[in-house]
This record gives structure tokens, sequence and C-alpha cells, in this order.
């Protein structure tokens, strides 16, 4: 109830236009005092699922937080029906690579039915398939998944690049492992603007990041399945995905075709291999018409958000070390200064 009556003073403190809060608080009360919980109106949902984009302190992407397309689809409980709603959110968030930052709220958690839930922490994953002694081929970051997947019966072609198949838990059954339809999934093949080798090395990503392991939290109600996109950053493909030595590690195979001394650090062919795999990364979505955003723009940007909410007399957190981006932090302004720290609700939170 404290969580519900914060909430809905806060709506209606931002749409006056809504009318009838005390009503609503009132009706409210019975409903928790009567069943345990309370149903948010769609206007409710919508504000709240922007609002907790709006206070997430790790997102630098977050000028756009109004704009944010919500599908409620409360209704959908079943694993089955959680499963095609995610295939449907795929599609239409991807809209052929103009992508549209939407959520899809499915059943919240209530006293008497906990909620659905996706065990993927993303819609899209590739495999990370284990060898016998050898290194992991695809993503290692999801051999876990993998390993589930494959004890539930899926197979994998054993490729760089398999995408894994959604797994759904609904009640106490067994889960539901569903494949996503090749038409739900747009990827971007690498190349380089300027060395046609780079092309060679089998790169790929998928267009959109759809965290689905995270719990939409609103005014005491907690929603854990409720998929969300936005577009990508480069440098989350760039500098992580295909860099990080414990996910695809490319950066010395990248040196190595650029002809770098790799022998001493000091040449920083860390540096320049890094760089090079960025441009490729922002050409390659670029020519495919897929929206991405480089670190320099959405670091502007998100100082733009951050005098807006100051203008409008919000507080806006925000924690450096996941705002700075992974490559050249200090050319962007986003590096320069601190930020506040408090957290807020609404919130996407981390329950696993
Ligand atoms: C994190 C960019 C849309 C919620 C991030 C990160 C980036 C980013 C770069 C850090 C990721 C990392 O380092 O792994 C963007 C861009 C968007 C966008 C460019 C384009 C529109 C959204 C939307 C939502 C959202 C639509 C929710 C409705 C979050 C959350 C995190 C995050 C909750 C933290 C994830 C975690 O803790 O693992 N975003 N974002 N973002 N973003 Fe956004
Ligand atoms: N770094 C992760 C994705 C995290 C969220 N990033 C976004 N979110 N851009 C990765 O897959 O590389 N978003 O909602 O747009």
């Amino acid at each position: 109830m404290r969580e519900a009556e914060r909430f809905i003073k806060l709506f209606h403190a931002e749409n006056p236009s809504a009318g009838g809060m005390y009503a609503r608080l009132r009706d409210i009360a019975r409903d928790v005092a009567r069943y345990g919980t309370y149903t948010h109106t769609f206007e409710e949902l919508e504000f709240g699922a922007r609002v907790a984009w709006r206070n997430s302190s790790r997102c630098i992407g977050r000028l756009y937080w109004r704009s944010l397309k919500v599908r409620d689809r409360r209704q959908v409980s079943t694993a089955e029906g959680v499963a095609l709603e995610c295939v449907a959110h795929l599609r239409e968030a991807t809209g052929a690579g103009k992508i549209r930052p939407t959520v899809t709220v499915l059943a919240p958690d209530t006293p008497t039915l906990p909620a659905p839930r996706v065990l993927n922490e993303q819609l899209i994953r590739y495999a990370g398939h284990r060898t016998r002694g050898g290194p992991v081929v695809g993503d290692p970051r999801n051999v876990a998944l993998t390993d589930t997947a494959e004890a539930m019966g899926w197979r994998g072609r054993g490729g760089r690049f398999d995408v894994l198949p959604l797994i759904v838990q609904a009640g106490v059954g067994e889960p539901l492992l569903c494949n996503l339809p090749g038409d739900a999934v747009l990827e971007v093949p690498l190349t380089h603007p300027e060395y046609s080798w780079f092309a060679n090395l089998g790169l790929r990503w998928h267009a959109v990041p759809a965290i689905s392991d995270m719990c939409l939290e609103i005014g005491g109600i907690c929603y854990p399945c409720a998929p969300f996109n936005g577009w990508y950053m480069g440098t989350e493909i760039g500098a992580r995905n295909l860099a990080d030595t414990d996910r695809y590690d490319q950066l010395a195979l990248v040196a190595g075709r650029l002809g770098l001394d790799t022998s001493t650090e000091r040449s920083l062919w860390r540096d320049h291999a890094l760089v090079e795999l960025n441009v490729a990364v922002l050409h390659s979505f670029e020519r495919a018409g897929v929206t991405i955003t480089d670190h320099h723009t959405e670091s502007r940007r998100f100082l733009t958000h951050l005098s807006r909410e100051e203008k409008a007399g919000r507080v806006c957190p925000a924690d450096w070390s996941w705002i700075v981006p992974p490559l050249s932090g200090s050319a962007t302004p986003v590096f320069h200064r601190y930020y506040d720290t408090r957290s807020l609700t609404p919130a996407f939170v981390h329950h696993r």
C-alpha cells in the first residue's frame, strides 16, 4: 500500500488531467484489503513503464523515455502465450530496421499465482557450445542457457551465431522451449568501409537488444515478465560483445589482419583494433538500414536529457560506471562529471 500510494501520487502529480486521485486511492486500498493486490489502469501502466525507463540509472539512452511503446498483455499468463507475445514483440519492435523502443507487459505476480518468466536474459541470444577441452564456440556468456536448452532437447548447428530458443516458465510444470521464427530475428553481417577482408571474419550481430530477465516494479506490483528493447549503441557490440576476452575475443585476430605489431602493448594494437571493430559495427548497421547510435552522439543526448530533467525539477539518477562508454570514455562529455546515485521507483530490477 505504501508503494501504491507513492506511485499513484506521482502519477497524478505528473498527469494533472487524470483527476480523482482520492477515489482511486480508496479503490486501491479496498482491492488490496480484499485480494492482496490491485490492477493498474492502462494509463498508470504506461506511465509506470516509461518512468521505470526514466529511472534506469545505468541507461545512457533515456532522452526518449516518453516515446516508449507499451504493449499491455497482462491477461497473458501461459507459457505458450508468453512465447507468442515475445515473438510478436520482436516483429513489431524491429520494424524492418527502424527500431521502436517497446515493452511488453505480461501477467504480474499475484497472491494466488506467480507470474510467468522468460529464463533467457535477452529474447535474442547466441548459443555458446562447449567443446571437448577446446574453447567455447559462440558466445561464452550463454553457455549455461545453451546447456539448459540442450537438456530440453534443443540442438544448435554448432555455429558461432546460433540463435537460442526461448525458455518460458509458467506455473510449476516443465518450462516451454520455443524456437524463434527466422523473420522475428533481424541480423546484420559485419563489413568494414575500407577493409574488404573484414567480411571474411564472418562476424554478425542481432539488430535488437531485448532484455527479458528484469522485473518491472510499479506501485508495489511486480511484473517479472516485461521484456523491453531500444536500439544498440555501437560500443555494446564492438567494444564488449565482440571484444571482451570472455566473449567473442576478436581483438588479436583483427589486429593481426590490420598488420599491427602485437608483440608489444606499446603499439596500442588493442586500442587500434577496437576502433576498427567499432567502425565496422556502425558502418554495417547503417548500411543495413538498422537503427544504431554512436557513443559520442548518445553521450551528448544524455546530457541534454539531464538538463531537461533538472528543468522539470526532477532528480535523474545515473551510474557513472555504466553510463561512460567502454571506448574513448574521456572523449565523451559524460566522463567529466558525477551523478546523483539515488535509486527511484518505478524501476526495472534484477531479481536473479
Ligand atoms: C542499459 C542504451 C533503451 C533500460 C543500457 C546500456 C546502454 C543503453 C548502452 C548499458 C548496457 C551495458 O553496458 O551492458 C540504450 C539505448 C536505447 C535504450 C541506446 C535506445 C532507445 C532502453 C529502453 C529501456 C532501457 C527502452 C527500458 C524501457 C535500460 C536498463 C539498463 C540499460 C534497465 C540496465 C540493464 C542492466 O542492468 O543490465 N542502455 N538504452 N533502455 N537500459 Fe537502455
Ligand atoms: N549490452 C547488452 C544490452 C544491454 C542493454 N542495451 C540497450 N538496451 N541498448 C548487449 O546485448 O550488448 N536497450 O533497451 O536498448
